[in-house]
């Protein structure tokens, strides 16, 4: 078919935030816009005579936008397209794919965690060819591209049928549809023991029950897969397990705020071990009855078993977390002697070390975890790992069935405790957003805060001001740097508060506050084992002063708290 050109003229924001481009599926649709991006991509890239992975979590707007990607791809020089059958793959099926097949790199269409259908979100995301989200570089290019464009390339050739299994050719390219599962079931057996992990759950159908809850993300076919066909579990330990374009109105997202099915169903039932996904399952919450695993313990634990892991059975190469998340893994690393590293927030800024042969386990406070396996954080593996870890730990428990709690109250009496909480202040106006900002760049350049000691109100706690810094980041591997990733407050006991502006809304601004404080294991049990809530009151009470957060806000109360 020939190829025609189309011309356009720029539209403004098209600039990807941490994790892509992500606006209102209304956006989406204008004329052109989804169109120009998807050039914009071409442009900074080299796809000619290429293979491309198309893949994502199969939200509103999806087999339309890989139709797109298809046409302008193919106009632009691509071989061979890979996509996962009705335009799905996880956002880490689809990282193991470009890596298993060799691709070039490939497109995600995923909002991620935020709400999908006609009225709510979508999302475009480029991957290059290690696998992991683009680094700043090419984003920067594609932007870049996006404020001048003029023009893009289509051919012309009639929907491709996205439903059927199987590779044909279209137009100069050839198209692959695969099945969106097999790859990645494969990928999480050649990791974990899956046998070890089948007999511990065979021999305790009754006092260990598994709940796993897709919120209809993407993650229902893959949890299918490995719950019941290959662990052996009873169907019912999957609910929401239907991924829906509209994840069924719900919000994808799996905390305790807005898993709220999971918890529900956990706690009515008891279920010792349950677990949730985001909408397009790089995500993970590991929540049982009275059992919840924040998750930056839950990365410090899975690093500490480690051994329990047939993947890592050659060592742990280093260990890694993003800045706010709380420095319980750091507490690992260097009892173990691992090398660890602080990158700024998102899952981009691991994959130089991964590539680099330094960074085998790292997570982010956002419910993020994983390895080195891929170049995403993956939800499942996460779970799966878990479960894991607790056959171990019960293969060398036989009298006391060990669950979620023993792993996480031995884990604080090794290491103290990080109590950890984030509080999200979604869409509120950027005029204050950035007045907070303002605010706390007074106070560094000023050092009017450095050693300032504030007094809790209700807790009498003192904490005194030690540092406020802007965090930025040399990469160690390509040098680049990333520059206000967020300001940070450091106390002199060692907690810490951080502000950040989030880079994956669609509307607004949302503030993020991360605040952090250590408890060492001779504080005793009854304080290691505090809720985090009551753990981090007076800290929290200081920092809302401090930043004077409610004033430039104009809100009371978070809209999230973590
Ligand atoms: C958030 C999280 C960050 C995560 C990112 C993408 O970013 O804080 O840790 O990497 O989402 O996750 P931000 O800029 O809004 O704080 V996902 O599951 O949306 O791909
Ligand atoms: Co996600």
């Amino acid at each position: 078919p020939s190829i025609k050109e189309i011309s356009t003229k720029p539209f403004d924001g098209q600039k990807p935030g941490t994790s892509g481009l992500r606006k209102r599926v209304k956006v989406f649709q204008q004329e052109h816009y989804t169109e120009n991006f998807i050039q914009s991509i071409f442009d900074s890239i080299e796809a000619k005579g290429a293979t491309l992975v198309i893949g994502g979590d199969g939200r509103y707007f999806s087999p339309e936008t890989v139709q797109t990607i298809l046409k302008i791809g193919s106009a632009n020089g691509v071989a061979k397209f890979i996509v996962g059958k009705d335009a799905i793959l996880s956002t880490p099926a689809a990282s193991n794919v470009i890596r298993k097949y060799k691709a070039y790199g490939g497109i995600l269409l995923t909002a991620s965690h935020n709400p999908g259908g006609p009225d709510k979100d979508f999302g475009i995301k480029y991957n290059v060819s290690n696998g992991g989200p683009a680094p700043e570089n090419v984003t920067d290019k594609i932007y870049e591209k996006t404020k001048t464009i003029q023009s893009y390339k289509i051919i012309e050739a009639p929907p491709v049928d996205l439903s059927k299994i199987g590779e044909f050719s279209y137009g100069p390219s050839q198209v692959s549809i695969i099945d969106s599962v097999a790859d990645y079931v494969v990928l999480l057996e050649s990791i974990f023991d899956f046998p070890l992990i089948k007999s511990f759950l065979t021999s305790h159908s009754n006092d260990f029950r598994v709940l796993f809850d897709g919120l209809h993300g993407v993650t229902g076919p893959y949890a299918q897969a490995l719950f019941v066909d290959k662990l052996g579990l009873p169907k019912t330990s999957v609910q929401n397990c239907v991924p829906l374009p509209d994840f069924g109105g719900g919000h994808p997202d799996p905390n305790l705020t807005y898993a709220h099915t999971l918890v529900e169903a956990v706690e009515k039932n008891g279920i010792e071990f349950g677990a949730a996904s985001d909408g397009d399952g790089d995500r993970n919450m590991i929540y049982g009855k009275g059992a919840f695993v924040t998750p930056s313990d839950s990365v410090a634990i899975i690093a500490h078993w480690a051994d329990a892991i047939p993947y890592f059975k050659n060592g742990v190469k280093g260990l890694a977390r993003s800045m706010p998340t709380s420095k319980a893994i750091d507490l690992v690393a260097q009892k173990k002697g691992f090398e660890y590293f602080e990158v700024p927030t998102g899952w981009k800024f691991f994959g130089n070390l991964m590539d680099a042969g330094r960074l085998s386990i790292c997570g982010e406070e956002s419910f993020g975890t994983g390895s080195d396996h891929i170049r995403e954080k993956d939800g499942l593996w996460a779970v799966v790992a878990w479960l894991n870890i607790l056959a171990a730990a019960n293969r060398d428990s036989p009298n006391k069935l060990l669950g979620i709690n023993d792993i996480l109250h031995a884990h604080y009496e090794t290491y103290g405790r990080s109590f950890f909480s984030r509080y999200d202040y979604e869409e509120v106006p950027s005029t204050g957003a950035n007045a907070l900002v303002a605010h706390l760049n007074l106070a560094l350049d000023s050092k009017s805060l450095d050693n300032s000691t504030h007094t809790s109100a209700s807790t009498g706690q003192k904490f005194t001001v030690s540092n406020l810094y802007n965090f930025a980041y040399t990469d160690p591997i390509d040098k680049s740097v990333s520059k206000n990733q967020g300001q940070v407050i450091t106390f002199d006991d060692g907690s810490r508060v951080v502000f950040r502006l989030s880079g994956t809304g669609s509307e607004g601004a949302t503030v993020r506050m991360y605040v952090e404080r250590y408890v060492a294991p001779e504080a005793g049990a009854a304080e290691l084992k505090r809720e985090a809530a009551d753990g981090l009151k007076g800290l929290i009470e200081v920092a809302l002063e401090l930043s004077k957060l409610k004033d430039f806000l104009g809100v009371d109360k978070p809209t999230v708290i973590t």
